[in-house]
């Protein structure tokens, strides 16, 4: 790479710049969609800005939510909003509402904070097609129509990675300019990692694939290498790790939680809307992660993502499973 002239780049692709691009091939587009991402980047600055100050973890949940749903409310481009931190949606009024449900966890793995380690925010967003009155249906729907999905990771730098369902972009905060800049174009999952993440503490309680799983990851019979075990406890940051090295990353049901922990709208969707964008695959232990049909909207379920080939791994010893019956 040519630092000199990287320090000097003087065309800079911002995440808005990104966004009009994206949006000019569509011509119908209004521009409705490039507002309402104006709105969850400012969300992201100003909750990473109040992470670097160190606030206490309580205080910046509530704080989180508070300005993604004031930022996403007053883009006047909102119609529903779920949040991890509120057990009802969200019904914008009629005089601000828009075209897009926004399903979203402000914090997530906040219970880090204190100890420094990288969280994030995660969204997905649906676009919602009738004029009529907002129900819950409308979020209530399979994880592939969703429109865009991303998550912004508050860490050694802040970083912003967005699908808009036409491959993977990460953007870097510049401080200095108070803008996300396009740092990483394209991003692809590796077809297959050395890494996985998963909780092994659950490892006592867990169904026979994923113990199979495991255990093949640490003494593999087929002569290759045994894979690294990063576990950050923060799905954001594990994640992150994934989509850049490869590798798979695991939250699976087990004897105590048989839907797993994470949730399904605004942690396992928009991720694994990410992953296939990448190149990678999602999966459930039963289908394709983004098949699934919501019935609550905190609903919970097990997720298995990462590198195409580990993930189909998975699979196979799931597929065996189920013939056993
Ligand atoms: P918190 O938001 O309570 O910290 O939970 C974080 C999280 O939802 C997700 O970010 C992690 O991947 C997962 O939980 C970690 O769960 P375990 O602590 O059970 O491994």
């Amino acid at each position: 790479m040519d630092h000199a002239a990287e320090a000097y780049r003087t065309d800079l692709m911002t995440i808005t710049r990104y966004v009009l691009n994206e949006q000019s091939k569509y011509p119908e587009s209004r521009g409705d969609f490039t507002i309402l991402l104006s709105n969850i980047v400012l969300g992201c600055k100003f909750v990473c800005t109040a992470v670097n100050k160190g606030e206490e973890q309580k205080k910046l949940d509530v704080l989180s939510n508070e300005v993604f749903v004031k930022a996403l409310v007053s883009s006047g481009r909102t119609c529903i909003l779920v949040s991890e931190e509120d057990e009802e949606a969200t019904f914008v009024e009629l005089s601000k509402r828009g075209r897009y449900a926004v399903v979203f966890d402000p914090l997530d793995g906040s219970s880090n904070i204190d100890c420094g380690v990288s969280i994030g925010t995660i969204f997905g967003i649906y676009l919602v097609n009738d004029n009529g009155e907002p129900t819950l249906d409308d979020v209530l729907q399979p994880g592939k129509n969703m429109l865009a999905a991303g998550y912004c990771m508050y860490g050694s730098s802040c970083t912003f990675v967005l699908s808009t369902g036409n491959g993977v972009n990460g953007f870097t905060l510049d401080p200095s300019l108070g803008e996300f800049i396009l740092t990483h174009p394209d991003i692809k999952i590796p077809k297959k990692g050395k890494i996985y993440s998963v909780n092994e503490g659950n490892a006592k309680n867990w169904d026979e694939p994923t113990t199979k799983y495991v255990e093949k990851c640490k003494f593999p019979k087929d002569g290759s290498s045994s894979k690294s075990l990063r576990y950050i406890g923060s799905m954001v940051a594990d994640v992150h790790r994934t989509l850049l090295y490869g590798g798979i990353f695991l939250y699976p049901a087990d004897k105590k939680s048989p839907n797993g922990k994470l949730r399904v709208l605004y942690e396992v969707f928009p991720m694994s809307f990410l992953m296939e964008q990448a190149g990678g695959q999602a999966y459930t232990g039963k289908q394709r992660a983004l098949d699934l049909v919501p019935e609550k909207i905190h609903e919970r379920s097990p997720i298995f993502l990462g590198s195409y080939d580990d993930v189909e791994e998975i699979k196979t010893l799931y597929a065996a499973e189920e013939k056993k019956g």
